[in-house]
C-alpha cells in the first residue's frame, strides 16, 4: 500500500470538521483545560451529556504540570485522593492527611480519561466573548489562539451551549467578559468580580467548593476561577479543591439539565 499525502490531509480535515460540527450545540461548554475544567467535563461526558472543552494553549492541563514551583509533584488531601483513585492515578501517603502524586501522571491520566469518556477537547482555541439572550449566557464566541496572539483582524465563530463552565483559573476570563460587556449584575454578593486574595491553603480549599456555583445565569465557576470570582484565597500547589470543584460543577449542571429535560 502506498501512502498518499493528500489522503492524510483529507482525513485530518474531514475528521476535525466532524468533531467541531458536533460541538456547535452542546449541553455544556467548558472553558479551560486545567484540573477543574477537565474533571467537570469528564463527569458530564460520563453521564451522557454533550460536552466540549476549549483550551487556549497547545497543552491541556493548566497549572498542574508544574506541581509547585516546577517541582512536578502535587499534594492532595483525603477527599482529593478519592478522586485520584477514581481516575486510577497512583498516590503516596506523605503523612496523615497529605498525599502526593506525580503531576505528569495526574494530568495525562485525567486528560486521557476525559477524552475517552466522550468530552470533545479542542486545544489552541480561545474563548473571546459570550452570546447572551434575555440576561442568560447561551453560547461562546471562539477564535484560534494564534489569531489572538498575532492580533489578526479575523472574526470568530460561535457555538450554542445550555451551560458554560468558567474554569479559566486565576484569570476568570469568561466572568470578566460578562462583567465588562453584559448590562446585568453577577450572582456574587457585590454583583461584580470580588478578586482573588493571597495564599491560604486551608481556607482556600474549603471555599473553592462553596464558591463552585452559578455566577451568572447559565455560567458556573469551577476551580480557581470560583475563588477569584467570589473574593476568596488562593491555595498554591494543593490540588484536591480543584478536582472536587470540577466534580461539584458537573453535579450541579447535571441536576439542572435533568430538571430542564
Ligand atoms: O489555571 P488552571 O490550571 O485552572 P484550575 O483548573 O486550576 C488552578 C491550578 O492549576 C492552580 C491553583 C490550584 O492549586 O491555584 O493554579 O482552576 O487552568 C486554566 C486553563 O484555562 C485556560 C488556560 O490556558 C489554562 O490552561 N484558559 C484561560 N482563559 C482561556 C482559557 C480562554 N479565554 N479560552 C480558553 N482557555
Amino acid at each position: 500500500m502506498t501512502l498518499d499525502e493528500v489522503t492524510i490531509s483529507r482525513a485530518i480535515i474531514e475528521r476535525f470538521l466532524k468533531k467541531f460540527e458536533a460541538s456547535l450545540e452542546v449541553d455544556c461548554a467548558v472553558v479551560g483545560g486545567g484540573p477543574a475544567g477537565l474533571v467537570a467535563a469528564y463527569h458530564l461526558a460520563r453521564a451522557g451529556y454533550r460536552v466540549t472543552l476549549f483550551e487556549r494553549k497547545l497543552s491541556i492541563g493548566g497549572g498542574m504540570w508544574g506541581g509547585g514551583m516546577m517541582f512536578n509533584e502535587i499534594v492532595v488531601q483525603e477527599e482529593g485522593k478519592r478522586i485520584l483513585d477514581e481516575f486510577g492515578i497512583r498516590s503516596e501517603l506523605y503523612q496523615d492527611g497529605y498525599y502526593t502524586a506525580d503531576a505528569v501522571e495526574s494530568v495525562s491520566t485525567i486528560c486521557s480519561k476525559t477524552a475517552q469518556a466522550g468530552a470533545r477537547i479542542f486545544n489552541l482555541m480561545s474563548v473571546e466573548d459570550v452570546m447572551v439572550r434575555e440576561a442568560r449566557v447561551v453560547g461562546l464566541v471562539l477564535n484560534w489562539t494564534a489569531v489572538e496572539m498575532a492580533g489578526l483582524h479575523v472574526d470568530p465563530l460561535t457555538i450554542r451551549s445550555q451551560y458554560v463552565i468558567d474554569a479559566t483559573g486565576h484569570d476568570t476570563e469568561v466572568v470578566k467578559i460578562i462583567e465588562r460587556k453584559v448590562d446585568a449584575a453577577l450572582l456574587t454578593p457585590t454583583g461584580a468580580i470580588m478578586g482573588e486574595k493571597s495564599l491560604w491553603a486551608e481556607a482556600a480549599e474549603l471555599s473553592t467548593l462553596e464558591n463552585t456555583t452559578e455566577v451568572f445565569p447559565g455560567v458556573f465557576v469551577a476551580g480557581m476561577s470560583a475563588n477569584a470570582s467570589f473574593g476568596a484565597y488562593r491555595m498554591g500547589p494543593i490540588f484536591g479543591g480543584m478536582l472536587l470543584s470540577g466534580e461539584r460543577a458537573a453535579a450541579l449542571i447535571a441536576e439542572r439539565l435533568t430538571q430542564e429535560r
